[in-house]
């Protein structure tokens, strides 16, 4: 159905647009909203053209105001493990917010939500809840600052942490997509103390440790990249960071805001068999529902008020209605570890068959899999970190992109981003991406102007 728009425009004249409504309500969206969208991830800056209104999702379908329907492998970009409106997670937050959506004081919820996620990551001795990603990053690294004394942490370039100032430089994730991996607006003061090193590449930890000797309070990462597009870490690579955290006496902080309960119940901690001293979370524990979590180590996460002197705080953290739908969530999760096994095999069907076609294709390509999570670079080099990503043909992703999402595909809208499977999508939803695959790569690469 195309949506009919009268503009009015400054001579009176009317103008009859036949514009889809995504079309329509980009536009509108803009008179309120910077860029019409509340977040840049969103904005399909990288690939063009209007991004996408959604109106309802079910399961691994995605339906937009149009009601053209997709098959959905950004899902929320990482929360939706089971698929849109799970029973149990819908159930739960409909129960929930009979009691009152919020009471800013202490609930039982909270000490379930607690125990769960102990109980899923035995090295969580103490949780507390935050309502973003970014809040449980920057919450970590300010512990992690108030325990050791020391200023500086180190990052890895193309990683993201969420938009907390210190994590802004050469970040990835929507940051890189727009081209601007170090935000205005960071001050001088705050970008000095965080220090960026190369992904899988020890020796340049190593050599920012020793020029910062006693200087660094954490070192944190993505355990498994998604925010610079799919990049597992290399046999050595997670063991050596521990090995380096214990003997320069820092923090070793895992972002597990994307691999959190999604590469095991225990997140990349369990698959890698490597254990950090803190631990952020977000998107999978919170059901969709705004949550963040940053626990590790008793020790450590004592130094928190009110027990300890480091501020954190938050009105809305642990909810009544987010804890409601993060348990329904991990509960599911924890009590089904044939989903994860599930997982695993449709994610290896899917990148099997897209290897196949891209072969067919004669298509230079990198494929990295790291469980559920998919990226495909268009490249001839194997992409092991920021400087191999970034050889990726954004041009030929962007004339992919779209083609796929003509054939009812929605990919994440950036070559810096990881696809995520859920365990609602059937053979069926996977041969026809697979299909989809077939039909717009030979498309893609006649339209690719050289
Ligand atoms: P939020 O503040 O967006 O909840 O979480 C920040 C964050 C922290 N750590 C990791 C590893 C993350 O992936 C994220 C957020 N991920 C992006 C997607 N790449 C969120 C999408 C967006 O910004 O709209």
């Amino acid at each position: 159905m195309c949506y009919n728009l009268v503009l009015k425009t400054q001579d009176s004249r009317l103008i009859t647009m036949l514009l889809n409504k995504s079309e329509y309500l980009f536009k509108q969206a803009q008179q309120f909203i910077p860029g019409g969208v509340n977040s840049p991830a969103r904005a399909f800056k990288s690939v063009g053209g209007i991004p996408v209104f959604f109106k309802k999702a079910k399961g691994s379908i995605i339906t937009d105001e149009d009601g053209n329907q997709f098959i959905d492998y950004v899902g929320s970009w990482g929360p939706m493990i089971l698929g849109h409106a799970f029973p149990a997670v819908v159930k739960a937050v409909q129960d929930a917010s009979f009691n009152s959506t919020s009471f800013g004081a202490p609930t039982e919820l909270e000490i379930k939500m607690a125990e769960l996620v102990q109980q899923m990551v035995p090295n969580v001795e103490r949780v507390r809840m935050v309502n973003s990603g970014t809040e449980a990053c920057m919450s970590a690294i300010r512990v992690a600052r108030g325990y050791t004394g020391k200023e500086k942490i180190i990052k890895f370039e193309g990683n993201y942490h969420g938009h907390a100032d210190s994590f802004l430089i050469q970040a990835g994730s929507g940051a890189l997509t727009l081209g601007k991996p170090s935000s205005p607006g960071v001050t001088k003061g705050t970008a000095k103390d965080t220090l960026n090193a190369d992904y899988n590449d020890l020796d340049s930890v190593e050599k920012l440790l020793k020029k910062n000797k006693g200087k660094v309070a954490a070192i944190i990462l993505e355990p498994v990249v998604g925010n610079m597009g799919c990049i597992p870490p290399l046999p050595g690579f997670l063991e050596g960071l521990r090995k380096l955290c214990d003997e320069h006496e820092a923090v070793l902080i895992f972002d597990e805001v994307m691999t959190g309960f999604r590469l095991a119940r225990g997140g990349a901690q369990e698959r890698f068999d490597v254990w950090a001293d803190l631990v952020t979370f977000g998107k999978i524990i919170g059901g969709g529902l705004p949550v963040g979590a940053f626990g590790g180590k008793k020790e450590i996460m004592d130094v928190i008020a009110p027990v300890g002197p480091v501020y954190q705080a938050g009105t809305l953290s642990g909810n009544p209605l987010a804890m409601s739908a993060g348990l329904a969530q991990l509960s599911t999760l924890e009590n089904h570890p044939e989903y994860y096994v599930e997982l695993e095999e449709k994610s290896d069907y899917l990148a099997k068959g897209l290897q196949h076609v891209l072969n067919q294709h004669g298509i230079d390509y990198h494929m990295n899999r790291e469980g559920s999570m998919i990226s495909i670079f268009f490249t001839k080099d194997k992409v092991t970190g920021f400087k191999t990503a970034n050889t990726t043909d954004q041009q030929f992703f962007r004339l992919f992109f779209h083609e796929m999402l003509k054939r009812g595909i929605y990919l994440p809208p950036s070559p810096f981003e990881s696809w995520f499977l859920a365990t609602t999508l059937t053979t069926a939803m996977l041969d026809k991406t697979l299909e989809a695959a077939e039909d717009a790569l030979p498309i893609a690469k006649s339209l690719y102007k050289k």
